[in-house]
C-alpha cells in the first residue's frame, strides 16, 4: 500500500509529558518515536497535533481539591477522567519528544487551550461540539484520507480517528505507530469503537511496502 496526494499523516501528541520520565507517561510511548520518523517520509503531507494545556485546566486532578488523578468527574459536559498535570502550555512537558524528526510537518494543530474544556480528538473537543478547525482545514486542503499514529492508542489517537470518520474522511489506524494508557479496559472499547465507526487498521510495514 502506498500513501497518495489525498493522504495525510496525522502524528497524535507525540510529547515528552507522555513519555517515559513524562507526567502522564504511556508505557513505551517512546517506542512510536522510530516508527513515526520512519513512516512520514513515505506520505506527501504530515500534520500534528500537541496537547497544549493552561495552568489550572479542569482537566487536571489539582486543579479538583480532594480530587485524584484517574478519578472521573462530571464536568458541564459530562464525564470527564482527572489526569496528573502534564502538557502545560510552554513546558518541557508539552515539547514534542526531540527524537522525532518531521520537519516537514505542514500544521501544528494546538488543542486543550480552554481552561473549561478538554480535547482528547484533533477534530471536536471533549463537548463533543467545540471544532479545533482540523476538518475544515484537511478539506479544504483536499484531503481525503487519515492515516493515524501517537499518543495515546485509547484516548486522543482514538478520538481523532473516530471524529475523522465522523467527518466523513476514512480513517486509517497505524497500530505500530501507537501506544495505549489502558486505563481500566480503555484500550479494547477503543478499539471496539474504532472499528464501529469504520476505522481501517494497518501496520507500518504493510505501508512501507
Ligand atoms: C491525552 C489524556 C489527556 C492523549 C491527552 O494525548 O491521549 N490523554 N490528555
Ligand atoms: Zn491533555
Amino acid at each position: 500500500m502506498r500513501a497518495g496526494a489525498d493522504d495525510i499523516l496525522l502524528v497524535v501528541d507525540v510529547q515528552n509529558d507522555f513519555c517515559p520520565g513524562g507526567a502522564l507517561a504511556v508505557p513505551r510511548g517512546d517506542e512510536v518515536v522510530p516508527v513515526v520518523n520512519r513512516l512520514a517520509p513515505l506520505f506527501p503531507h504530515v500534520a500534528m497535533t500537541q496537547d497544549w494545556h493552561p495552568p489550572g485546566h479542569l482537566s487536571f486532578a489539582s486543579a479538583h481539591p480532594g480530587r485524584k488523578p484517574f478519578e472521573t468527574i462530571d464536568l458541564a459536559y459530562g464525564a470527564q477522567t482527572l489526569w496528573p498535570d502534564h502538557c502545560v502550555q510552554g513546558s518541557d512537558g508539552a515539547a514534542f519528544h526531540r527524537g522525532l524528526n518531521l520537519p516537514q510537518a505542514e500544521l501544528v494543530l494546538r488543542k486543550g487551550f480552554r481552561r473549561e474544556i478538554d480535547s482528547y480528538s484533533a477534530f471536536y473537543e471533549n463537548d463533543r461540539r467545540t471544532p479545533t478547525g482540523l476538518a475544515g482545514y484537511l478539506r479544504e486542503r483536499g484531503f481525503k484520507r487519515v492515516f493515524l499514529v501517537g499518543l495515546a492508542t485509547d484516548f486522543c489517537v482514538h478520538y481523532s480517528a473516530v471524529d475523522a470518520r465522523r467527518e466523513g474522511f476514512a480513517a486509517v489506524l497505524v497500530e505500530d505507530g501507537c501506544r495505549a494508557i489502558d486505563l481500566a479496559g480503555s484500550l479494547a472499547d477503543a478499539m471496539a469503537k474504532m472499528a464501529a465507526a469504520g476505522v481501517e487498521r494497518m501496520t507500518s510495514d504493510a505501508l512501507a511496502g
